[in-house]
């Protein structure tokens, strides 16, 4: 039996994250640093507000709406994106694909949220080695007009670097009636992702996106169980970004070890291994997700690096700009 790749080891590979949410990402010191700063300011932070680390989707979904308070002004927005940019560098990702939903604020209206994103993000490049990009989040609890607002404005884009749009938000609401908008995106060449069987219910919704074929998605924790979708998935060989963390937290997987990860990579499905909601997740980094995989998988550093490799092989980074 090999030794599982140390945490040292996984820490140097060159890792790409395709699968993380904004305001899930950032971490708990930097929710520390704007509460405080909004301690001093007239923001409406609920006073009992505690940062708790959930146990169940339900409390990962009662948790985003605090943390989404703390970034409706451009300026602790701005610091988040920075800090979980630079926390992705540090712990050795050389490209990330960052997501987040625009949000009309009392400060900001999306278009402005999505401008100070990029702004950060292109002042960040110039001095460092990793590369971002940005993908728009629908959130399955919106109607269609908030939905296509969001496609207009990373269709609009002339930066390059909003590179998808992507499907997200409580899994338990259908987010078929997103289809039509999600092809409008398609056709103007942005890639495509959507949070697919994170639970078992919605089985129609399942088939409806695996027709409709997404370039990528996320979670898909539940799809192995279907021998229909298998056979869809056999076919179609769409790439799945996986949470190992994240699922366990949240309990769509009882253990690590049960994931759902093995059964696809053997079949040869790519697959991308991300954090998810690096902040909510245990504060859990890229870089521990790489080396639960290798202690509960068996993986070699030379199946590491073949994620690395594939997760960039099935990045949307060459959507829009194909310079690197
Ligand atoms: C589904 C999730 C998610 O967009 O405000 N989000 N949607 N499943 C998950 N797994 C646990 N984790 C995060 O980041 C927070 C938003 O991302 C989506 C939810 O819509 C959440 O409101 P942004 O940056």
């Amino acid at each position: 039996m090999t030794q599982p790749v140390s945490l040292g080891e996984c820490k140097k590979l060159e890792k790409v994250e395709l699968h993380a949410h904004l305001n899930g990402s950032i971490s708990i010191a930097t929710i520390g640093k704007l509460l405080k700063i909004e301690g001093r300011s007239n923001i409406v932070i609920p006073t009992d507000f505690v940062l708790k680390q959930p146990t169940t989707m339900e409390e990962v979904f009662k948790m985003f709406p605090l943390i989404q308070k703390l970034t409706e002004k451009p300026e602790n927005l701005r610091i988040a994106v920075e800090d979980v940019m630079r926390e992705f560098e540090e712990d050795g990702v050389v490209y990330l694909e960052l997501r987040t939903t625009p949000k009309c604020t009392e400060f900001m209206s999306k278009k402005e949220y999505v401008d100070v994103i990029l702004e950060a993000i292109r002042r960040l490049e110039d001095r460092r080695k990793m590369k971002t990009r940005l993908i728009l989040s629908i959130d399955r609890r919106q109607n269609i007009e908030e939905a296509e607002e969001t496609a207009k404005i990373a269709i609009d884009d002339d930066s390059g670097l909003i590179v998808g749009i992507e499907l997200s938000g409580n899994p338990i609401l259908d987010g078929t009636k997103f289809i039509p908008t999600l092809q409008k995106a398609r056709n103007s060449n942005l890639g495509i992702s959507i949070h697919l069987a994170e639970v078992e219910e919605n089985t129609q919704e399942i088939m409806d996106f695996l027709i409709f074929r997404p370039d990528r998605i996320g979670h898909g924790t539940f799809l192995h169980k279907n021998s229909e979708f298998v056979r869809i998935m056999r076919d179609l060989r769409i790439p799945l970004e996986i949470c190992l963390t994240s699922n366990t937290l949240c309990k769509t997987t009882k253990t690590i070890a049960e994931s759902h990860l093995p059964f696809w990579k053997d079949l040869g499905i790519p697959i991308a291994i991300c954090t998810d909601d690096k902040g909510l997740m245990n504060d859990c980094n890229l870089s521990e997700e790489f080396e639960k995989a290798s202690v509960n998988f068996g993986f070699s550093k030379r199946d590491l690096e073949n994620i690395c490799k594939t997760s960039f092989d099935i990045s949307f980074f060459s959507r829009r700009d194909k310079k690197l």
